[in-house]
């Protein structure tokens, strides 16, 4: 398997996914604003939209988007337990997986990190935050996962509340969701996967 990736984009949470359940990749780094792959390739040729992550598979399909490529790399791997086996918790799983792709990422983080936002789109995201996270802290409560145990939209989630460091807002906010954040990132697998990314990232930011 080859996992294209930007160094603390949301392709991270496939790294997780495959730290956690002990698969080896290949990763291949991607220039978000070139949109070249680490050895100069041309990334919109994989992907014309030019977006992490995609992965491609041992038989060579190219799969895209989060949701599919999380399930297809726990379905792999099926005693690492990180989609439910039991059929209603799968639904609750494409539920959490559905809501964090679209109320998540898209309407609330996607306005607040893209360069090309402006003042209103992120005036909008904002206005989203309290709902949203709300749902997230209430659903938590005392649980440790989204789910029964650890899954796949856990790597998802704890991928995009790493990027309130940067965006806001406050998990202190939620103190529900500020504890589980750090409940996953002391996780040896998801911790691994966190501190070999921001090593990358911010090796670049010194560079640029
Ligand atoms: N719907 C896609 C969204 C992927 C996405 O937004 N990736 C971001 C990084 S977190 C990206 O590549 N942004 C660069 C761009 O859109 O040009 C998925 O779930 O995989």
């Amino acid at each position: 398997m080859e996992l294209y990736f930007s160094p603390l984009a949301c392709s991270l949470a496939t790294r997780i996914a495959l730290y956690e359940s002990d698969q080896p990749a290949r990763f291949t780094r991607v220039d978000l604003s070139t949109k070249k792959t680490e050895d100069g390739g041309d990334y919109l040729a994989i992907n014309p939209l030019g977006q992490v992550p995609v992965l491609e598979t041992d038989e060579g399909d190219v799969l895209y988007e989060n949701g599919a490529i999380l399930q297809y790399v726990a379905e792999r791997q099926p005693d690492a337990e990180l989609v439910p086996r039991d059929g209603r918790a799968r639904t609750r799983l494409q539920q959490w997986l559905s809501f964090l792709g679209s109320e998540i990422h898209k309407v609330v983080f996607a306005p607040l990190v893209d360069a090309t936002s402006n003042d209103g789109a992120r005036d909008y995201a904002r206005s989203k935050i309290p709902s949203r996270f709300s749902r997230l802290a209430q659903h938590l409560g005392d649980r440790e996962f989204l789910l029964d145990g650890f899954t796949v939209a856990d790597a998802y989630l704890t991928t995009m509340l790493n990027w309130t460091a940067l965006t806001g807002p406050d998990l202190g906010d939620w103190p529900a969701l500020k504890a589980y954040h750090q409940r996953q990132l002391a996780r040896p697998g998801l911790g691994r996967a966190v501190s070999e990314e921001r090593a990358l990232y911010f090796a670049e930011a010194k560079r640029s």
